[in-house]
């Protein structure tokens, strides 16, 4: 019998791991489709007309597309182990907060990684602030939400494990202990948490990959 529940991914996204994270800290039995990016599936386009993307969620053959939006409905079917607060202005936080690193961290860290010159200088003061805007709002918790995983967690995964790869392999330097402690060690303790380290990508074929990119783009 098909699994009721599907998810569309691509191996190295970390927007497709949101996903997987969500519903492995749930529990949740999942069949997964890796998507060649390259060439999309037809039933990919099918489930995600608007943007093309992956990951979608199918759930009893009802496509969801946009991780965020993903893990709000995880959450809200199957209700054990929440991942977004109950109190309603604390999850009001929390989707500020992941909504804050999709709209500006992510794009800063994407750009200090790689535009050129004096976009890439401009681009790597902003991530700075935004890495920064981060460290301040951890205050002293072990996650974003507080001694659990939770949404904004989740929601700012790169961080947490593909920056650190990216560094490696370009020499940048944004995500430091020295330069964010608090960051530093919440990056540490995101993917030893034990479900997370679980469905890491291998670093191996992360850093292979990268570094294919990297030798691409300066040809
Ligand atoms: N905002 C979307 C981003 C989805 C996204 O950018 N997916 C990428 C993979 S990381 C993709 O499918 N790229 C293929 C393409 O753009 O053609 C989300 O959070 O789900």
């Amino acid at each position: 019998m098909a699994k009721e529940v599907k998810l569309f991914g691509w191996y190295g996204s970390p927007v497709s791991r949101r996903v997987e994270f969500a519903l492995k800290l749930k529990g949740v039995e999942y069949e997964y489709i890796e998507e060649d990016l390259s060439n999309k599936s037809d039933l990919l386009l099918k489930y995600n007309p608007v943007h093309k993307k992956i990951p979608v969620l199918v759930h009893n053959g009802k496509p969801i597309a946009e991780s965020l939006v993903i893990i709000e409905y995880i959450d809200e079917t199957w209700k054990h182990n929440p991942i977004l607060p109950q109190h309603p202005y604390e999850r009001a936080l929390a989707r500020f907060w992941a909504k804050f690193y999709d709209d500006k961290c992510q794009p800063a860290l994407w750009k200090s990684i790689w535009s050129k010159g004096e976009e890439r200088e401009e681009a790597i003061k902003e991530a700075y602030e935004h890495l920064n805007t981060l460290e301040n709002e951890l205050k002293d918790k072990k996650f974003f939400g507080g001694q659990d995983i939770g949404l904004v967690d989740i929601a700012a995964n790169f961080i947490g494990f593909w920056l650190g790869l990216f560094q490696e392999v370009s020499g940048l330097e944004l995500l430091t202990e020295e330069k964010f402690p608090k960051l530093y060690k919440w990056s540490q303790d995101y993917v030893t948490h034990s479900v997370i380290k679980e469905k890491l990508p291998s670093r191996d074929r992360m850093i292979a990959y990268i570094s294919a990119r990297f030798e691409a783009s300066s040809k």
